[in-house]
């Protein structure tokens, strides 16, 4: 644990199709007030609250109704999070109550977001525009003209054909026959910390059922499995797309439930899927 002198810290848990987070409310403050040692402590499923990352709502910046910030469950911090800023934009809503809007500008260090709240509950997000370029991943895997796609990976003593999309944040995606075949235990780690993926890397399994349905089981940079990965849906998709597997609009299945993602003729990514409140209490940090 930090030096930190303990606080009470009041917080909700909020969590979209299983992928759960602790919210703050850091409106107050610039910079994230709990510590990424504390953020740990808190996700810990014995000895805290249980989550997959710690979420802060921050005043906005450049113009931009609030800024987000995460950590994942080991305390290392993302530029992005897809299920997670759908969380986030319910928390907005129920924090402020009768003025609540139903889109927010949210500034990401993977640049601007905004997520909508629909009539129907449901949260669409704009999730910006893929990035492709082994640079911008970023990979030392190369060929395919400044792309990523079907290229030969050695893993666990295997040859994997992979192709990699950031979302702001890193992802490796693999077509297989079968998902539920994969032992993401002992090769989640194995890709997350290749050598290929200097900043480490999220790493998610497709099984194509058809053009329009997808199912995913993912491995997470700095949580492990979770039940959904709002980013590496994203990506699994324009992954589809770029190997010709799928349409531009698509269903993608995760452990946790369904999540529709579209890839729009502007390049920009959409995901749209639940968020819920789950409760709220208080720790000592
Ligand atoms: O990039 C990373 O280190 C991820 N673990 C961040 C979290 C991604 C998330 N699961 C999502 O939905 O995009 C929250």
């Amino acid at each position: 644990m930090s030096q930190t002198p303990s606080q009470t810290l009041s917080f909700v848990k909020y969590q979209g199709l299983g992928n759960d987070f602790i919210l703050v409310d850091n409106r107050h403050a610039p910079s994230p007030i709990v510590t990424p040692e504390q953020a740990t402590l808190m996700c810990d499923r014995h000895f805290g609250i249980g989550a997959d990352g710690v979420i802060f709502a921050l005043p906005g910046q450049n113009g931009t109704d609030y800024t987000m910030r995460i950590y994942n469950s080991d305390g290392s911090e993302p530029e992005m999070c897809g299920n997670g800023i759908r969380c986030m934009a319910r928390f907005l809503a129920d924090l402020e109550g009768k003025n609540a809007k139903s889109s927010y500008t949210v500034q990401t260090l993977a640049g601007l977001i905004t997520p909508k709240i629909e009539n129907n509950g449901q949260i669409t997000v704009d999730m910006g525009k893929p990035r492709l370029s082994p640079a911008e991943i970023p990979t030392t895997l190369t060929g395919g003209g400044n792309t990523v796609i079907a290229r030969s990976l050695e893993v666990a003593g295997k040859t994997w054909a992979v192709t990699c999309v950031s979302m702001g944040n890193p992802h490796c995606i693999t077509f297989v026959d079968d998902v539920s075949a994969i032992n993401l235990e002992k090769v989640g780690p194995l890709f997350e910390t290749h050598v290929a993926f200097p900043s480490k890397i999220n790493t998610e399994f497709i099984e194509v059922v058809n053009p329009g349905y997808l199912k995913m089981r993912v491995w997470e940079r700095g949580a492990g499995i979770t039940l959904a990965c709002g980013t590496g849906a994203c990506a699994a998709l324009v992954a589809a797309v770029l190997n010709g597997k799928c349409d531009r609009t698509a269903t993608i299945e995760l452990p946790g439930g369904p999540l529709k993602i579209e890839w729009a003729a502007d390049d920009r990514i959409f995901m749209t899927g639940p968020a819920m409140l789950v409760f709220a209490g208080a720790m000592t940090i």
